[in-house]
Protein backbone atom coordinates (compact mmCIF):
# COMPACT_ATOMS: atom_id res chain seq x y z
CA UNK A 1 0.00 0.00 0.00
CA UNK A 2 2.27 2.77 -1.01
CA UNK A 3 0.19 5.80 -2.58
CA UNK A 4 -1.76 8.29 -0.90
CA UNK A 5 -5.20 7.61 -2.03
CA UNK A 6 -5.19 4.26 -1.42
CA UNK A 7 -3.51 5.08 2.13
CA UNK A 8 -6.57 7.28 1.94
CA UNK A 9 -9.43 4.77 0.97
CA UNK A 10 -8.24 2.18 3.77
CA UNK A 11 -8.23 4.96 6.35
CA UNK A 12 -11.73 5.78 5.49
CA UNK A 13 -12.71 2.15 5.95
CA UNK A 14 -10.82 1.49 9.20
CA UNK A 15 -12.57 5.09 10.68
CA UNK A 16 -15.80 3.71 9.94
CA UNK A 17 -14.88 0.24 11.66
CA UNK A 18 -13.47 2.08 14.61
CA UNK A 19 -17.23 3.90 14.55
CA UNK A 20 -19.02 1.34 15.18
CA UNK A 21 -17.38 0.87 18.07
CA UNK A 22 -17.54 3.92 19.39
CA UNK A 23 -13.72 5.11 18.52
CA UNK A 24 -13.59 8.00 16.99
CA UNK A 25 -9.84 7.51 15.16
CA UNK A 26 -9.69 10.97 13.94
CA UNK A 27 -9.72 12.26 18.08
CA UNK A 28 -7.17 9.80 18.38
CA UNK A 29 -4.50 10.78 16.02
CA UNK A 30 -5.10 14.69 17.02
CA UNK A 31 -4.28 13.27 20.53
CA UNK A 32 -1.25 10.74 19.55
CA UNK A 33 0.06 13.90 17.48
CA UNK A 34 0.95 15.71 20.96
CA UNK A 35 2.60 12.82 22.83
CA UNK A 36 6.51 13.30 22.17
CA UNK A 37 8.92 10.52 22.35
CA UNK A 38 12.41 11.63 23.74
CA UNK A 39 14.79 9.62 21.51
CA UNK A 40 17.86 8.71 23.09
CA UNK A 41 21.22 10.35 21.39
CA UNK A 42 23.95 7.10 22.60
CA UNK A 43 21.61 4.54 20.11
CA UNK A 44 23.84 6.51 17.52
CA UNK A 45 27.35 5.86 18.49
CA UNK A 46 27.04 3.03 21.19
CA UNK A 47 27.02 5.07 24.11
CA UNK A 48 30.73 6.13 23.56
CA UNK A 49 30.28 10.18 23.55
CA UNK A 50 32.74 12.37 22.21
CA UNK A 51 34.47 13.58 25.50
CA UNK A 52 37.36 10.53 25.15
CA UNK A 53 38.14 7.62 23.05
CA UNK A 54 37.88 5.11 26.38
CA UNK A 55 35.58 2.45 26.67
CA UNK A 56 32.08 2.01 27.62
CA UNK A 57 32.01 1.20 31.61
CA UNK A 58 29.44 1.09 34.10
CA UNK A 59 27.99 -2.06 33.94
CA UNK A 60 26.42 -1.63 31.00
CA UNK A 61 27.34 -2.74 26.83
CA UNK A 62 26.66 -2.42 23.70
CA UNK A 63 27.40 -5.59 21.48
CA UNK A 64 27.78 -5.50 17.34
CA UNK A 65 30.73 -3.93 15.23
CA UNK A 66 27.54 -2.64 12.62
CA UNK A 67 29.77 0.11 10.51
CA UNK A 68 28.96 3.61 10.07
CA UNK A 69 28.74 5.04 13.89
CA UNK A 70 28.59 8.70 14.59
CA UNK A 71 32.30 10.02 15.52
CA UNK A 72 31.46 13.92 15.73
CA UNK A 73 28.37 15.90 17.56
CA UNK A 74 27.53 17.10 13.64
CA UNK A 75 27.55 13.19 12.27
CA UNK A 76 25.13 12.53 15.18
CA UNK A 77 22.95 15.47 14.44
CA UNK A 78 22.85 14.58 10.82
CA UNK A 79 21.79 10.92 11.61
CA UNK A 80 19.38 12.03 13.83
CA UNK A 81 18.03 14.33 11.19
CA UNK A 82 17.29 11.22 9.28
CA UNK A 83 15.82 9.40 12.01
CA UNK A 84 13.48 11.95 12.68
CA UNK A 85 12.40 12.60 9.64
CA UNK A 86 11.29 9.15 9.35
CA UNK A 87 9.21 9.19 12.64
CA UNK A 88 5.63 10.68 12.58
CA UNK A 89 4.95 13.90 15.05
CA UNK A 90 7.42 16.24 16.93
CA UNK A 91 10.15 14.44 19.35
CA UNK A 92 12.07 15.38 21.52
CA UNK A 93 16.36 14.18 22.31
CA UNK A 94 17.70 12.75 25.45
CA UNK A 95 21.12 13.81 25.59
CA UNK A 96 24.19 12.06 27.83
CA UNK A 97 26.82 14.60 29.28
CA UNK A 98 29.49 13.08 27.00
CA UNK A 99 27.99 14.06 23.98
CA UNK A 100 29.32 17.92 24.36
CA UNK A 101 30.29 19.30 21.36
CA UNK A 102 33.58 21.16 22.35
CA UNK A 103 37.06 20.58 20.98
CA UNK A 104 38.94 21.69 24.11
CA UNK A 105 38.81 18.76 26.86
CA UNK A 106 36.66 19.58 29.81
CA UNK A 107 36.25 17.90 33.24
CA UNK A 108 33.21 16.71 34.02
CA UNK A 109 32.47 18.45 37.00
CA UNK A 110 33.52 22.06 34.71
CA UNK A 111 30.59 21.41 32.07
CA UNK A 112 28.23 24.14 31.39
CA UNK A 113 25.64 25.29 28.36
CA UNK A 114 28.18 26.72 26.63
CA UNK A 115 29.11 23.11 25.77
CA UNK A 116 25.58 22.13 24.30
CA UNK A 117 25.36 25.46 22.78
CA UNK A 118 25.70 23.38 19.68
CA UNK A 119 23.08 21.18 20.61
CA UNK A 120 20.45 23.87 21.80
CA UNK A 121 20.94 25.67 18.30
CA UNK A 122 20.28 22.44 16.52
CA UNK A 123 17.16 21.69 18.71
CA UNK A 124 15.85 25.09 18.31
CA UNK A 125 15.77 24.90 14.60
CA UNK A 126 14.18 21.75 13.93
CA UNK A 127 11.36 22.33 17.27
CA UNK A 128 12.81 19.68 19.48
CA UNK A 129 12.39 19.52 23.24
CA UNK A 130 15.63 18.51 24.66
CA UNK A 131 16.39 16.17 27.78
CA UNK A 132 19.53 15.22 29.56
CA UNK A 133 21.85 12.78 31.85
CA UNK A 134 24.94 12.88 33.81
CA UNK A 135 27.36 10.04 33.07
CA UNK A 136 28.70 8.81 35.81
CA UNK A 137 30.70 5.94 33.89
CA UNK A 138 33.29 5.75 31.28
CA UNK A 139 35.60 8.03 33.55
CA UNK A 140 38.85 7.13 35.89
CA UNK A 141 36.69 8.65 38.85
CA UNK A 142 33.99 5.70 38.10
CA UNK A 143 36.96 2.89 37.54
CA UNK A 144 35.64 0.90 40.47
CA UNK A 145 31.95 1.56 39.36
CA UNK A 146 31.79 3.50 42.67
CA UNK A 147 30.54 7.25 41.75
CA UNK A 148 27.51 9.10 44.08
CA UNK A 149 27.99 6.33 46.88
CA UNK A 150 31.86 6.39 46.83
CA UNK A 151 33.08 5.77 50.31
CA UNK A 152 36.00 8.69 49.51
CA UNK A 153 34.37 12.36 50.05
CA UNK A 154 36.79 13.62 47.26
CA UNK A 155 35.26 11.39 44.57
CA UNK A 156 31.71 11.66 45.73
CA UNK A 157 32.56 15.90 46.09
CA UNK A 158 33.61 15.63 41.83
CA UNK A 159 30.20 13.32 40.96
CA UNK A 160 28.33 15.54 42.94
CA UNK A 161 29.96 18.55 41.37
CA UNK A 162 29.31 17.10 38.02
CA UNK A 163 25.40 16.10 39.10
CA UNK A 164 25.05 19.54 40.05
CA UNK A 165 26.39 20.98 36.89
CA UNK A 166 24.36 18.94 34.90
CA UNK A 167 21.21 19.85 36.03
CA UNK A 168 22.12 23.15 35.21
CA UNK A 169 22.90 22.50 31.59
CA UNK A 170 19.21 20.63 31.76
CA UNK A 171 17.44 23.96 33.15
CA UNK A 172 19.23 26.30 30.32
CA UNK A 173 17.58 23.52 27.49
CA UNK A 174 14.50 24.45 29.33
CA UNK A 175 14.40 27.97 29.04
CA UNK A 176 16.04 27.88 25.90
CA UNK A 177 13.76 25.52 24.13
CA UNK A 178 10.71 27.03 25.80
CA UNK A 179 9.83 22.98 27.23
CA UNK A 180 11.09 21.47 30.70
CA UNK A 181 14.27 19.10 30.36
CA UNK A 182 13.96 16.38 32.69
CA UNK A 183 17.61 15.57 33.76
CA UNK A 184 17.60 11.67 34.62
CA UNK A 185 20.42 10.96 37.70
CA UNK A 186 21.30 7.07 37.09
CA UNK A 187 24.53 6.09 38.53
CA UNK A 188 26.11 2.50 38.19
CA UNK A 189 27.29 2.16 41.39
CA UNK A 190 27.32 -1.82 42.51
CA UNK A 191 28.82 -4.93 43.80
CA UNK A 192 30.08 -8.13 41.78
CA UNK A 193 30.29 -10.42 44.42
CA UNK A 194 27.97 -10.14 48.12
CA UNK A 195 28.66 -6.71 49.96
CA UNK A 196 28.82 -6.75 53.74
CA UNK A 197 27.93 -3.04 54.29
CA UNK A 198 24.71 -2.62 52.25
CA UNK A 199 23.80 0.34 53.99
CA UNK A 200 26.52 2.83 54.19
CA UNK A 201 26.84 3.26 50.52
CA UNK A 202 23.05 3.70 50.56
CA UNK A 203 23.15 6.26 53.19
CA UNK A 204 26.29 7.98 51.44
CA UNK A 205 23.79 7.84 47.88
CA UNK A 206 20.86 9.60 49.78
CA UNK A 207 23.40 12.64 51.36
CA UNK A 208 24.57 13.01 47.50
CA UNK A 209 21.82 13.49 46.02
CA UNK A 210 20.50 15.91 48.43
CA UNK A 211 23.15 17.49 47.71
CA UNK A 212 22.82 17.54 44.17
CA UNK A 213 19.25 18.62 44.31
CA UNK A 214 19.64 20.99 47.08
CA UNK A 215 18.82 24.30 44.68
CA UNK A 216 15.47 24.46 43.24
CA UNK A 217 14.70 24.77 39.82
CA UNK A 218 11.42 25.98 38.17
CA UNK A 219 9.73 23.46 36.86
CA UNK A 220 8.52 25.13 34.20
CA UNK A 221 12.36 24.51 32.84
CA UNK A 222 13.52 21.56 34.42
CA UNK A 223 12.33 18.33 36.10
CA UNK A 224 14.71 15.76 38.13
CA UNK A 225 14.25 12.25 37.32
CA UNK A 226 16.23 9.47 39.50
CA UNK A 227 16.73 5.98 37.62
CA UNK A 228 17.19 2.76 39.38
CA UNK A 229 17.91 -1.04 38.37
CA UNK A 230 18.84 -4.72 39.61
CA UNK A 231 22.16 -5.30 38.71
CA UNK A 232 25.05 -4.50 35.74
CA UNK A 233 27.51 -6.60 33.78
CA UNK A 234 30.40 -7.57 37.10
CA UNK A 235 28.16 -5.38 39.30
CA UNK A 236 25.73 -8.57 39.45
CA UNK A 237 25.39 -8.74 43.81
CA UNK A 238 24.18 -5.39 44.76
CA UNK A 239 23.24 -2.04 43.34
CA UNK A 240 23.03 0.80 45.66
CA UNK A 241 20.18 2.62 43.86
CA UNK A 242 18.01 0.05 43.41
CA UNK A 243 14.24 0.49 42.56
CA UNK A 244 13.37 0.36 46.46
CA UNK A 245 15.92 3.18 47.31
CA UNK A 246 15.05 5.22 44.22
CA UNK A 247 11.11 4.53 45.14
CA UNK A 248 11.49 6.00 48.35
CA UNK A 249 13.93 8.87 47.16
CA UNK A 250 11.38 10.00 44.69
CA UNK A 251 8.50 9.54 46.78
CA UNK A 252 10.32 11.39 49.54
CA UNK A 253 11.69 14.42 47.41
CA UNK A 254 9.17 14.35 45.23
CA UNK A 255 11.33 13.87 42.46
CA UNK A 256 10.41 11.80 39.31
CA UNK A 257 11.21 8.30 39.42
CA UNK A 258 12.79 6.25 36.28
CA UNK A 259 11.09 2.94 34.82
CA UNK A 260 13.16 1.35 32.48
CA UNK A 261 11.65 -1.54 30.86
CA UNK A 262 15.26 -3.51 31.78
CA UNK A 263 15.71 -3.16 35.27
CA UNK A 264 13.67 -5.42 36.80
CA UNK A 265 13.66 -9.26 37.42
CA UNK A 266 12.93 -11.23 33.88
CA UNK A 267 9.41 -11.63 35.03
CA UNK A 268 8.20 -8.06 36.28
CA UNK A 269 7.35 -5.74 33.57
CA UNK A 270 7.36 -1.77 34.17
CA UNK A 271 3.57 -1.78 32.41
CA UNK A 272 2.52 -3.46 35.83
CA UNK A 273 4.19 -1.10 38.09
CA UNK A 274 3.03 2.58 36.41
CA UNK A 275 -0.51 3.09 38.43
CA UNK A 276 0.85 1.62 41.18
CA UNK A 277 3.82 4.44 41.36
CA UNK A 278 1.66 7.16 40.41
CA UNK A 279 -0.36 6.71 43.20
CA UNK A 280 2.32 8.87 44.99
CA UNK A 281 4.32 10.35 42.32
CA UNK A 282 3.62 13.38 40.20
CA UNK A 283 5.19 12.64 37.43
CA UNK A 284 7.57 9.51 36.19
CA UNK A 285 10.03 9.27 33.85
CA UNK A 286 10.20 5.37 31.43
CA UNK A 287 13.24 4.37 29.80
CA UNK A 288 11.57 1.59 27.10
CA UNK A 289 13.97 -1.11 26.31
CA UNK A 290 13.57 -4.48 25.44
CA UNK A 291 15.78 -6.71 27.65
CA UNK A 292 16.36 -9.94 26.30
CA UNK A 293 17.45 -12.32 29.28
CA UNK A 294 18.86 -9.82 30.93
CA UNK A 295 19.01 -6.01 30.51
CA UNK A 296 20.28 -6.21 27.03
CA UNK A 297 18.89 -3.09 25.76
CA UNK A 298 17.72 -4.34 22.18
CA UNK A 299 15.00 -2.36 20.00
CA UNK A 300 11.85 -1.65 21.05
CA UNK A 301 9.40 -3.99 19.19
CA UNK A 302 6.07 -3.83 19.33
CA UNK A 303 5.63 -6.87 21.55
CA UNK A 304 3.08 -7.55 24.43
CA UNK A 305 4.99 -5.20 26.98
CA UNK A 306 5.03 -2.41 24.50
CA UNK A 307 1.62 -2.37 23.94
CA UNK A 308 0.67 -2.52 27.72
CA UNK A 309 2.80 0.24 28.75
CA UNK A 310 0.88 2.29 26.03
CA UNK A 311 -2.56 1.51 27.56
CA UNK A 312 -1.44 2.12 30.70
CA UNK A 313 -0.48 5.82 29.79
CA UNK A 314 -3.57 6.23 27.75
CA UNK A 315 -6.00 4.13 29.51
CA UNK A 316 -5.37 5.74 33.09
CA UNK A 317 -5.12 9.31 30.88
CA UNK A 318 -1.29 9.78 32.37
CA UNK A 319 -0.01 11.73 29.12
CA UNK A 320 0.40 14.54 30.86
CA UNK A 321 2.44 13.22 33.82
CA UNK A 322 4.62 10.26 32.42
CA UNK A 323 7.21 11.12 29.66
CA UNK A 324 8.04 9.00 27.15
CA UNK A 325 11.81 8.29 26.68
CA UNK A 326 13.58 5.09 24.39
CA UNK A 327 16.71 3.20 25.86
CA UNK A 328 18.30 0.84 24.10
CA UNK A 329 21.69 0.52 22.06
CA UNK A 330 22.18 -2.02 19.47
CA UNK A 331 25.15 -1.84 17.49
CA UNK A 332 24.09 -5.08 15.16
CA UNK A 333 22.07 -3.05 12.96
CA UNK A 334 21.68 0.36 11.16
CA UNK A 335 21.58 2.71 14.10
CA UNK A 336 19.60 4.93 12.43
CA UNK A 337 17.18 2.53 11.66
CA UNK A 338 17.25 1.34 15.17
CA UNK A 339 16.42 4.82 16.23
CA UNK A 340 13.41 4.68 13.84
CA UNK A 341 12.51 0.79 14.21
CA UNK A 342 11.91 1.52 18.02
CA UNK A 343 10.10 5.17 17.77
CA UNK A 344 7.67 4.27 15.30
CA UNK A 345 6.93 1.36 17.53
CA UNK A 346 6.38 3.87 20.48
CA UNK A 347 4.01 5.48 18.21
CA UNK A 348 2.29 2.45 17.39
CA UNK A 349 1.85 1.10 20.83
CA UNK A 350 0.16 4.77 21.44
CA UNK A 351 -2.01 4.04 18.42
CA UNK A 352 -3.40 0.89 19.35
CA UNK A 353 -3.91 2.00 22.50
CA UNK A 354 -5.62 5.44 21.82
CA UNK A 355 -8.15 3.04 19.69
CA UNK A 356 -9.73 1.08 21.98
CA UNK A 357 -13.17 1.48 23.18
CA UNK A 358 -12.01 2.73 26.46
CA UNK A 359 -15.32 3.03 28.35
CA UNK A 360 -17.11 0.02 26.68
CA UNK A 361 -14.08 -2.13 28.31
CA UNK A 362 -14.46 -0.46 31.75
CA UNK A 363 -18.54 -0.77 31.06
CA UNK A 364 -18.15 -4.75 30.62
CA UNK A 365 -15.50 -4.96 33.78
CA UNK A 366 -17.62 -2.82 35.96
CA UNK A 367 -20.24 -4.88 35.47
CA UNK A 368 -18.63 -8.31 35.94
CA UNK A 369 -19.19 -9.18 32.49
CA UNK A 370 -15.28 -10.56 31.65
CA UNK A 371 -16.76 -12.28 28.73
CA UNK A 372 -17.46 -9.54 26.93
CA UNK A 373 -14.27 -8.30 28.11
CA UNK A 374 -11.91 -11.06 26.58
CA UNK A 375 -13.91 -10.88 23.72
CA UNK A 376 -13.21 -7.82 22.80
CA UNK A 377 -9.78 -7.43 23.67
CA UNK A 378 -9.32 -10.48 21.58
CA UNK A 379 -11.16 -8.26 18.80
CA UNK A 380 -9.72 -5.65 18.66
CA UNK A 381 -6.31 -7.14 17.58
CA UNK A 382 -7.39 -7.19 14.15
CA UNK A 383 -8.84 -4.53 13.90
CA UNK A 384 -6.94 -2.14 11.09
CA UNK A 385 -4.71 -0.32 13.05
CA UNK A 386 -2.30 -0.42 10.29
CA UNK A 387 -4.70 1.37 7.89
CA UNK A 388 -4.68 4.12 10.69
CA UNK A 389 -1.11 4.58 11.07
CA UNK A 390 -0.27 4.37 8.15
CA UNK A 391 -2.66 7.30 7.45
CA UNK A 392 -1.01 9.18 10.52
CA UNK A 393 2.20 8.64 8.64
CA UNK A 394 1.09 10.30 5.22
CA UNK A 395 -0.58 13.19 7.16
CA UNK A 396 3.02 14.09 9.02
CA UNK A 397 4.59 13.74 5.59
CA UNK A 398 7.21 10.82 6.62
CA UNK A 399 7.21 7.58 4.70
CA UNK A 400 4.46 4.94 4.45
CA UNK A 401 4.87 1.50 5.86
CA UNK A 402 8.22 0.34 5.23
CA UNK A 403 9.29 2.95 2.42
CA UNK A 404 11.71 4.81 5.25
CA UNK A 405 14.06 1.48 4.92
CA UNK A 406 14.86 2.02 1.40
CA UNK A 407 16.03 6.30 2.51
CA UNK A 408 17.83 4.54 5.90
CA UNK A 409 20.01 2.27 3.15
CA UNK A 410 20.67 5.02 1.15
CA UNK A 411 21.42 6.86 3.62
CA UNK A 412 24.08 4.46 4.50
CA UNK A 413 25.43 3.81 0.98
CA UNK A 414 25.81 7.96 0.23
CA UNK A 415 27.19 8.40 4.13
CA UNK A 416 27.22 6.08 6.87
CA UNK A 417 29.33 3.44 4.72
CA UNK A 418 31.47 6.11 4.10
CA UNK A 419 32.73 6.74 7.90
C1 LIG B 1 21.65 1.89 32.47
C2 LIG B 1 20.50 2.83 32.41
C3 LIG B 1 20.80 4.17 31.83
C4 LIG B 1 21.66 4.10 30.59
C5 LIG B 1 21.86 5.43 29.89
C6 LIG B 1 22.94 5.36 28.87
O1 LIG B 1 21.29 0.61 32.84
O2 LIG B 1 19.43 2.24 31.74
O3 LIG B 1 19.61 4.84 31.59
O4 LIG B 1 21.14 3.19 29.66
O5 LIG B 1 22.08 6.39 30.81
ZN1 LIG C 1 17.72 3.49 31.39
Amino acid sequence: MSNASSVEKAYELAKQQYAELGVNTDQALAILKKIPVSLHCWQGDDVGGFESKGSLSGGIQATGNYPGKARTAEELRADLDVAYSMIPGRHRLNLHAIYLDTDKKVERNAIGPEHFAGWIDWAKGKLHGMDFNPTYFSHPKAADNFTLAHADEGIRKFWIEHGIACRKIGEAFGRQLGTPCVTNQWIPDGSKDILVDKKAPRERLVKSLDAIFAEKIDPKFHLDAVEGKLFGLGLESYTVGSHDFYLGYAISRGVLLTLDSGHFHPTEVISQKISAVMCFLKEILLHVSRPVRWDSDHVVILDDELLAIAQEIIRNGYTDRVHIGLDYFDASINRVAAWVIGARNMIKALLAALLEPADQLRQYESNGDFTSRLAMLEELKTLPLGAVWDYYCLQAGVPVGAQWLAKVKDYEAKVLSKR
